[in-house]
């Protein structure tokens, strides 16, 4: 089967072709089908939820959320619910300052691992003005503000670099209750999580903490979490060959009867049924 995906060209965003960097706010990020495009991007998911579909698997995402994406990539937005992200497009290839951001982003070879990274949801103001300084330099077609916004693009990829995290590892500082709920959601994928615990170890109202994690990401926790455990879920079930108790075992879930009518529930299909259908799709391949 031959999928055609849309394929996104630099001259729809870039106002020139000598221009390397740009930047599209999405202040309301619709659902976007899988696409690649002839630049690199990287997305910072400022607040509200979806899933991101990126090279053929499905990551929860909500604020704080950081991805490299290589113009090769094939990705999309879908089941989004008021997601607000940056794009911030770029022609490595093409930079003045070229030797000094392969420091600072990953490069282009770099496994999907090193290219998907949590920001403390705290720090995404502090990035705001660099932002919004770039998005006005980058209409402008002459070359001291192309360098311009390649000097903030640096800055902006510098600070990004001191801030971001692995998810699956613990940020340097935790300044906020919000990136300390983040971190430990992202941690608890197999264990079991109880916001009423975590807020009295945090000497934390358990339930202001819901209201800001709600209003931030527009969704409960449990319903975050729920979310990123049926997502590593359905990496397991399509990448090892784990039991379906087993599976359920690994991400969180004691009961697997239970699992299976969650993972039924939202996925639209039973668990062996997902299973079989990637099978199919490798063996077609
Ligand atoms: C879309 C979406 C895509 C991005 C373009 C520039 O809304 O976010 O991922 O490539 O904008
Ligand atoms: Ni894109």
């Amino acid at each position: 089967m031959i999928q055609s995906i849309l394929s996104i060209n630099s001259s729809d965003y870039f106002i020139r072709p000598e221009n390397t960097v740009t930047i599209e706010m999405r202040d309301s990020q619709e659902d976007f089908i899988v696409h690649s495009h002839n630049f690199n991007e990287f997305v910072i998911v400022f607040s509200g939820n979806g899933l991101h579909h990126w090279n053929g698997i499905d990551y929860p995402i909500t604020c704080g959320d950081l991805f490299y994406i290589n113009a090769e990539d094939c990705h999309g937005y879908h089941s989004v619910n008021n997601l607000k992200l940056v794009n911030v497009l770029y022609k490595p290839n093409e930079f003045l300052i070229k030797k000094s951001i392969e420091k600072y982003v990953p490069l282009s070879y770099q496994p999907i691992t090193s290219r998907h990274w949590k920001l403390p949801p705290s720090s995404l103001s502090t990035l705001t003005p660099i932002i919004e300084k770039m998005a006005l330099e980058c209409q402008k077609p002459d070359i001291p503000s192309i360098h311009l916004c390649e000097g903030l693009f640096l800055q902006l990829a510098i600070y990004i670099y001191r801030l971001r995290y692995q998810p699956d590892q613990a940020p340097i500082s935790l300044l906020h209750q919000m990136d300390q709920l983040i971190n430990c959601l992202n941690l608890s994928i197999n264990t079991p999580f109880s916001l009423e615990k975590f807020a009295q170890e945090h000497q934390m109202s358990a339930r202001s903490l819901q209201r800001l994690f709600k209003s931030k990401t527009g969704m409960t926790v449990m319903e975050y979490l729920q979310q990123l455990r049926l997502c590593q879920a359905a990496l397991l079930l399509r990448s090892t060959s784990l039991s379906i108790s087993e599976v359920a075992g690994q991400c969180g879930y004691e009961d697997s009867n239970y699992f299976s009518s969650v993972f039924h529930k939202k996925m639209k299909m039973t668990a062996s049924a997902y299973r079989r259908c990637f099978l199919q799709k490798d063996k077609l391949r």
